[in-house]
């Protein structure tokens, strides 16, 4: 399929395009969110939408009126049998799925006139709060189970604790890293703010007072969002952060507080909950595997060990200072593990099998930052390890300063006549919205001090990409992609193609602006679907509009004058290409495999409750061998596709396909790009990755090894319309005693985990 939509105009709809075309696109929405409320409510499957012609088999929508906003209603198109083959016959080659919501109102509010919440921070507490005491093994203590969880039956129970039970999902080593400090935390649906903690003074969060509650609102002039509309951690706005330290396992306590009615959802989203701290090294059963999901009134217990990879076979003494965590006297705790291996900006969300994109869209997502000696967050400690990059030190204990250091979760929304949060779960090329937030709030503005900042920037987005620079073209300077520091920082005007998922952080030097001034951050990549990014607009273009409402200036920095004390964060104004971290030696290759990226799979099972339940429209063919890929195959978590060696090092090429741009994450460790079409990659992404873009038609080859934990991880795609329809697959590191090979499938239900023998295992696997 070609990348453009034939003959269609845009996916967007201006407010003041023709009013019978914004009235057909409502209709349409309308139509539209009851198929997805009643595919998220379990009323239906997606195999009945296929049965009833709504979609091909390839899970394409056929141009129905009334359905599809691009077709005007007709009486011809009713959905009888007959029209329906007949439109099919004449529309196989339909390529635009329709992702064309009626614009979202902004009721009259100009944009940058809401501050900019800073983080919510997580509270790091005793491991004795925690009741009951954590434990290796899932806690299976008995509770009442609620009728409406088990089709009304009375009487039932389960465990406290989704946790898979057993010595397969027992937490790995939890003796040698036993938990140091807890975090426990609620999903929820949405309500006002009551205890914000931000970490920073009111100087530094834009003149909010932490002690005003914060409503759920995407702007103080929006609506209020419903309760279900909306579900976070802690049920609050803005988005939470967690902040850790290598060498200090963390307890995440995760409750489920979501309600025990399925149908009560605002319409999407699915009330089971599984959370993935996106790429930890940490073994499986803390990784937030798509089938090991939670049940309300429930809790999961993550095991977040904070350990450098490689601990097992490298520095094992821990005698290297760069192998460290920044202790709070502002010395070092030197830990074992390959210093190069170090990780900086990390985010967590859900992972629900098929529901990922409805759930993270619902804004069930925080960010992770973690310290080390060399990335501490205190710029004042100068002792020849730290990097000193812009923190501050106002906190006094020596890591963990959030004063210059600025977490920001972009993702593009939409809301109905109504401001309530919407969603377009049939768009399956991918969902956008047409509006742009910040840390959950609608285009804000941010108020800075003229010194050096870093933003840990996520595109926490559906199925969008972003491209940003600022809106006087001037430089900043990237220092890091993904969870690592690059080897070398990149002075930039424009950042590459930020992949969902993806992280940047960048350090911008205000210093050159005078008081009053302003800068805004601004999006140029410009969305025709959600394929993948189409053009890239320039600064100028994208200020004066494009045809996609989300390009264009969304975050204001306000410069408020010098800043309270000098700044000491390392001059990368002076020194744009300043060495960070360098990649890690690999390994000899043991293996090469190759895994090409597609649609139009086909499902070789049909496991009620681990397949995707129909074929297409996307899907992952494998080659354990490396040489040409089989079958296409949607999602099915019973499926081993592949099994690496443990304690090796293999080469994966990844694979697009023409028309498409596919962000695939692959879990548990980093890998490098050896090369991208064949040649080496941009001094940009050069350094560990966990996010692959592969481009139109393109491929992507990386190394990457297999070590220190086992279980069941994955590799998918993280457009998340993509992974949920069902561009997922799982693979297994089989790291001996005492795990079973092969891992018994878990199959989660509220009245305890069982398990069942792999669905499948493909060849060579
Ligand atoms: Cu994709």
């Amino acid at each position: 399929m070609s990348r453009k939509s034939d003959g269609q105009e845009g996916i967007w709809l201006s407010p003041n395009a023709d009013p019978r075309r914004l009235r057909d696109a409502e209709n349409a929405r309308r139509n539209r969110a009851e198929i997805t409320q009643a595919l998220s409510h379990g009323q239906i499957s997606r195999r009945d939408l296929v049965k009833w012609g709504l979609f091909t088999s390839a899970g394409i929508m056929v141009p129905i009126g009334g359905l599809n906003p691009f077709v005007r209603p007709l009486s011809a198109q009713t959905l009888t049998p007959r029209s329906r083959s007949a439109i099919l016959a004449t529309n196989s080659e339909n390529s635009g799925i329709p992702t064309g919501l009626s614009p979202s109102p902004t009721f009259g509010v100009n944009p940058f006139t809401q501050p900019m919440p800073r983080f919510d921070v997580l509270t790091r507490n005793a491991v004795s709060t925690l009741s009951p005491a954590p434990q290796a093994q899932s806690n299976q203590t008995q509770q009442p189970v609620d009728p409406a969880l088990v089709g009304g039956q009375t009487g039932l129970t389960g465990p406290i604790e989704g946790r898979p039970p057993g010595a397969n999902w027992a937490h790995q080593r939890f003796n040698q890293f036993s938990p140091q400090v807890a975090i426990e935390v609620t999903t929820k649906p949405v309500t006002s703010n009551n205890a914000y903690n931000p970490q920073v003074t009111s100087d530094l969060n834009s003149g909010i007072n932490p002690a005003t509650p914060i409503p759920a609102k995407f702007h103080p002039s929006f609506p209020t969002q419903n309760a279900n509309r909306v579900w976070t951690f802690n049920g609050t706005f803005p988005p939470k952060l967690t902040q850790v330290r290598y060498g200090e396992p963390v307890l995440f306590r995760h409750h489920n507080g979501l309600t025990t009615d399925i149908t009560n959802n605002g319409g999407f989203g699915r009330f089971t909950l599984t959370t993935h701290e996106h790429n930890a090294h940490h073994g499986a059963e803390n990784d937030g595997f798509t089938g090991a999901y939670f049940w309300p009134n429930q809790f999961y217990d993550y095991h977040w060990p904070w350990v450098l990879a490689g601990f097992t076979t490298i520095n094992t003494g821990a005698t290297d200072a760069r192998a460290g965590a920044p202790a709070d006297n502002g010395g070092i705790n030197k830990v074992p593990g390959d210093w190069h291996e170090t990780m900086s900006t990390h985010w967590f969300h859900d992972h629900m099998f098929t529901f990922t994109d409805q759930n993270v869209y619902k804004c069930n997502a925080g960010m992770n930052n973690i310290y080390s000696s060399l990335d501490r967050g205190d710029e004042t400690v100068n002792d020849g390890v730290n990097l000193r990059l812009p923190s501050g030190s106002s906190n006094g204990k020596g890591w963990g300063n959030l004063d210059f250091d600025v977490n920001l979760m972009l993702s593009d929304k939409a809301w109905d006549a109504n401001g309530q949060l919407t969603m377009d779960t049939l768009a399956f090329d991918g969902f956008l919205g047409d509006q742009m937030t910040v840390n959950f709030a609608w285009k804000p503005f941010f108020n800075v001090y003229a010194r050096r900042y870093r933003f840990r920037i996520l595109n926490a987005s559906v199925s969008r990409f972003f491209v940003l620079a600022l809106s006087d073209s001037s430089q900043f300077v990237q220092i890091a992609n993904d969870g690592n520091l690059l080897p070398v920082t990149v002075p930039l005007t424009r950042t590459d193609q930020l992949g969902i998922a993806e992280r940047y952080d960048i350090v911008i030097d205000f210093s050159r602006y005078g008081a009053g001034q302003t800068v805004d951050l601004v999006n140029l990549q410009v969305h025709q679907d959600g394929r993948g990014p189409a053009n890239i607009v320039s600064v100028a273009q994208a200020l004066a509009g494009t045809s996609d409402p989300a390009v264009g200036a969304f975050l204001r920095f306000k410069v408020i004058g010098p800043p309270p004390q000098a700044d000491q964060s390392v001059n990368l104004t002076a020194n744009p290409q300043t060495a960070l971290i360098p990649n890690p030696t690999l390994p000899a290759t043991a293996r090469q495999r190759a895994f090409q990226f597609d649609d139009n799979a086909t499902q070789t099972t049909n496991d009620p409750v681990t397949s995707y339940t129909n074929s297409g429209p996307w899907g992952v063919a494998t080659s354990n061998t490396g040489e040409s890929t089989g079958t296409t195959l949607s999602a099915d978590y019973g499926r081993i596709t592949s099994q690496p060696g443990f304690a090796t090092a293999e080469v994966w090429t990844l694979k697009g396909g023409s028309g498409w741009d596919h962000p695939i994450h692959i879990h548990f460790e980093e890998g490098q790009i050896l090369n991208r079409d064949g040649v080496q990659p941009s001094p940009a992404e050069s350094g560990r990755k966990d996010v692959y873009r592969l481009r139109d038609n393109g491929s992507v080859t990386i190394k990457m090894q297999f070590r220190d934990w086992g279980g069941m991880f994955m590799e998918h795609c993280h457009n998340t319309m993509h992974e949920d329809n069902a561009m997922l697959m799982r693979w297994d590191l089989d790291s001996g005693t005492p795990f079973l090979s092969p891992l018994p499938t878990p199959i989660s239900k509220p009245t305890g985990v069982t398990f069942e023998t792999p669905d499948d295992i493909l060849p060579d696997a």
